[in-house]
């Protein structure tokens, strides 16, 4: 006999049953877009079959080069997600304005972010790259008026779930609404996602980062520090061995550390210093800083917790330190030393 299986559904059902905190217009939500994203997945599994590699010749809000699937993957989720009466509002990495749902449909209270597929730089070379997500609510007053930039405008501690998609070996879904972190693996054959991983916890200590070491010079000198205390090895200040990995997605670097300890960063750096760093705070940052502190790690851009930071605009960015927690206190610790 096979073992008993647990799918999403279920999932979200029985949590529905038991706990109040997951509303049905909540895990009706989280349905469609673990829906959509197995419909990316779909897509980004056949590659050049289905002509979707390369780029499309356009640029985003942010002046980067789009490509095929990144517009592919907007399109599914807005699609997937406007006629349920679930949302008010949603926004995504690739549009510059927020989306309103159309007036033929009903509107519902949540407040939909996602950046539709991050890491688009190894679309082309077949590594592994995801989906981002997160949910907040829209502010009370908002109900009966249209939705506007300001009413997404909410610190991540506000967001009631976040999760990725990542399209790797397997296909994977990890997700939060406020209670632990809990990991899906989609079955192709039976198009379901069934859980896998129920209690994902990230261990305090670590002896793995991740880091684009090709910025090391435009750092800031507490990155440094902590860095080259790591490569010092058995001889250094740590006294131990550290190992190195970097994909270039930060959906699979944070996935490879929700699954086995370890420290991501993407710090401020020089090369740019009017930004505060490169990747997005309500896109990227929010929701897996919320997958990260659920799963047992801590998040800060280097000197206080991201979740609390009062977000300034939709495309706002941050630096970024997140995973085991020793390692980003000790990293934290660094920079508020120096200041
Ligand atoms: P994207 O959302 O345009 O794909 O960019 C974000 C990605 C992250 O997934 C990853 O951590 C980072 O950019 C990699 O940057 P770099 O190429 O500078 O190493
Ligand atoms: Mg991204």
């Amino acid at each position: 006999m096979n073992k008993k299986r647990t799918s999403l559904t279920q999932y979200l059902v029985e949590k529905q049953r038991t706990d109040k905190a997951l509303p049905p217009e909540l895990r009706l939500l989280i349905e469609i877009v673990s829906r959509a994203c197995k419909t990316i997945s779909h897509h980004v599994s056949k590659g050049a079959l289905g002509g979707v590699l390369g780029s499309l010749g356009t640029e985003n809000i942010q002046g980067e080069v789009q490509k095929k699937l990144d517009v592919i993957s907007n399109e599914y989720l807005l699609e997937a997600n406007e006629w349920g009466g679930h949302l008010a509002a949603m926004a995504s990495e690739e549009m510059e304005a927020i989306y309103l749902i159309p007036n033929r449909y009903p509107k519902g209270e949540y407040l939909l972010l996602f950046d539709p597929l991050d890491g688009s730089s190894n679309i082309d070379v077949n590594v592994s790259i995801g989906t981002i997500f997160s949910v907040i609510k829209a502010p009370a007053d908002a109900s009966g008026r249209d939705i506007c930039e300001a009413d997404f405008m909410q610190p991540g501690h506000t967001q009631v779930a976040a999760g990725y998609a990542i399209y790797g070996p397997q296909t994977m879904l990890v997700l939060t609404v406020g209670e632990g972190v809990v990991g899906f693996t989609l079955d192709r054959e039976m198009g379901s996602w069934v859980l896998t991983h129920e209690d994902l916890t990230i261990p305090e200590q670590t002896s793995e980062f991740a880091i684009n070491m090709s910025n090391t010079r435009h750092w800031e000198k507490p990155v440094n520090r902590y860095i080259d205390e790591c490569l010092a090895g058995t001889e250094g200040p740590r006294g131990k061995n550290f190992n190195m990995r970097w994909i270039a997605s930060m959906v699979a670097d944070v996935h490879r550390l929700i699954i086995r300890g370890g420290v991501f960063m993407y710090p401020w750096d020089a090369r740019d210093p009017n930004k505060p760093g490169k990747l997005r705070l309500m896109y990227e940052a929010n929701p897996m800083s919320f997958l990260v502190e659920q799963a047992g790690g801590m998040s800060t851009n280097g000197r206080t917790r991201i979740m609390d930071i009062q977000p300034q605009g939709l495309h706002e960015r941050v630096s970024v330190v997140m995973g085991s927690k020793e390692e980003v206190e000790r990293v934290t610790r660094y920079h508020l030393e120096a200041d």
